[in-house]
């Protein structure tokens, strides 16, 4: 029974019929299926715990060839962004936010010159 049943959907696939088409497709990838590989992301700096510490949130982040990175001082007090191999430096003050492209692949550290725990990486790919 079951081969027969098989047999016709063959049959009605070979002669396109859509309803046995579709069953017989995989599905078609979402684009977000990716890893989440984006133009932007965003590094946000939230306020100061009790303790006064904070940190680039997340610290991690990835984003494709020519994407553009935001950081965002969310935190009362100021901060920095700068590359480790000295690409780039800014100070970023309470509220404001610093804004980089990224036009080549590649591994980019950073950290915060005013606080030593405060590091991350940029994935260029
Ligand atoms: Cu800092």
């Amino acid at each position: 029974m079951r081969s027969v049943f098989f047999s016709l959907c063959v049959v009605a696939f070979a002669a396109g019929m859509s309803s046995c088409k579709s069953s017989s497709s995989p599905a078609a990838p979402t684009p977000s299926s990716n890893g989440g590989t984006q133009a932007q992301k965003t590094i946000t700096i939230p306020a100061s715990d009790i303790y006064g510490s904070t940190n680039y949130s997340p610290r991690t982040v990835t984003v494709q060839v020519g994407g553009t990175v935001v950081w965002t001082n969310r935190d009362g007090e100021k901060h920095t962004s700068v590359s480790d191999t000295g690409l780039w430096s800014s100070d970023i003050a309470p509220g404001a936010d610093f804004t980089r492209t990224f036009p080549t692949a590649g591994t980019y550290n950073f950290h915060c010159t005013l606080h030593p725990a405060m590091t991350g990486t940029i994935t260029v790919q």
